[in-house]
């Protein structure tokens, strides 16, 4: 926001960014939430332990990347330390006869999935008005890497991102733009697009490439490799805290109404790919293309229409989901969001209550 902006668009903006934070505050998870869902693990470890001893089960996705809502679902990551292991869908299967038999939850194995899960609920309670819905998979090791690269985004500078990521979230679910299987965006995606725009799009940059950065220290920047894959990042946040400042003033208000803008007008949907890692690149050099030249048998235009590439596991598009139709309902969403902002309604509380209406 430069100087010369007029002092009541100032005003608005502070307003609105004012109105963000408490939206947002107020939608996070109780203390009360977060324990019981930590209790939860541990019950479901010791049971797993049970059947495979050297095993550990760790949280991953939004309980474990800092931008959980209330409500949220567990995302839950089997670890098994030991050399010789069960197959996952054996595993799966087991694990489903064990919870059926020990526990209250209701119980869905899917051992032939692409990746096997055992899917749990827990009907709502007094103390659980909500219940519990938890997915337990194995040996997703990427995943726990995705979500601490996130969370170490979310922990550069906690109020700005935090903030955007957790009105987005809410914004996409209410507006029904959060489904992949009906052919729209996860919230994972979501959360790339933010970091995306953020540390590539912004200029000065909000954040700055971890998985890019320039040695801070002596020691020479190490490659860590899982499933072929570099996960390598930096992850020294309190060094990076004393050593790199954002040189952008803008407030949370102004990233969003830009946020909004560039992925309804600038981005472009049809050659681009949105890359935490490498900033824009194009589809073609991906391999990624969506022409109309593609084989019948070929089913890449229709799950290419929009890239996102995942920061780690660089050949998959976390986009794949999204159809013509769903990418359709997506821009048109990000306009509409684009349109209310800019109209500033009086009280900004009112922008806020039409966005998500
Ligand atoms: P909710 O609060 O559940 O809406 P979340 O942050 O838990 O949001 P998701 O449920 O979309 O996000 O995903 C949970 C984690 O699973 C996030 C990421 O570590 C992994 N994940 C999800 N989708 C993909 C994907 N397409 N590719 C790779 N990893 C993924
Ligand atoms: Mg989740």
């Amino acid at each position: 926001l430069n100087s010369a902006s007029p002092p009541a668009r100032r005003k608005w903006l502070a307003d609105f960014s004012e109105c963000l934070f408490s939206f947002v505050i107020q939608l996070l998870p109780t203390q009360e939430e977060l324990a019981v869902k930590e209790d939860v693990r541990k019950l479901l470890e010791r049971l797993i332990r049970t059947i495979e001893p050297e095993s550990r089960l760790l949280s991953f996705g939004s309980t474990a990347n800092g931008y959980g809502l209330r409500n949220s679902d567990m995302d839950l990551c089997c670890l098994i330390d030991s050399e010789e292991r069960l197959a996952a869908s054996d595993l799966v299967t087991m694990l489903g006869d064990l919870l059926e038999r020990e526990t209250k939850f209701h119980v869905k194995p899917l051992p032939h999935a692409r990746i096997p899960i055992v899917k749990l609920s827990l009907d709502p309670s007094p103390g659980l008005p909500l219940g519990i819905a938890c997915d337990i998979g194995f040996e997703n090791r990427l995943a726990l890497e995705n979500t601490r690269l996130l969370m170490c985004y979310a922990m550069i500078d906690p109020t700005r991102v935090r903030t955007m990521v957790l009105f987005l979230k809410v914004w996409s679910k209410r507006r029904k733009i959060n489904s992949p299987y009906k052919g729209t965006l996860s919230s994972y995606g979501y959360v790339l697009l933010v970091i995306y725009f953020l540390v590539h799009v912004k200029n000065p940059p909000v954040l700055p490439n971890l998985q890019q950065m320039p040695p801070l220290r002596p020691i020479p920047k190490e490659e860590t490799y899982l499933g072929g894959f570099n996960t390598w990042f930096f992850d020294d946040i309190e060094l990076l805290r004393q050593r790199w400042h954002s040189e952008n003033t803008e407030t949370v208000a102004e990233l969003l109404i830009d946020f909004f803008r560039y992925f309804s007008r600038d981005f472009p949907y049809g050659v681009g790919v949105a890359s935490i890692r490498a900033g824009l690149l194009k589809k073609d050099s991906k391999g990624w293309q969506n022409d109309l030249s593609a084989s019948r048998y070929n089913d890449a235009r229709e799950r290419n229409r929009f890239c996102i590439e995942d920061p780690f596991e660089t050949d998959y598009n976390v986009a794949r989901c999204v159809t013509k139709d769903g990418l359709y309902t997506i821009r048109g969403e990000f306009m509409r969001a684009s349109r209310v902002l800019a109209a500033r309604p009086e009280r900004a509380i009112l922008a806020l209550a039409d966005l998500c209406d």
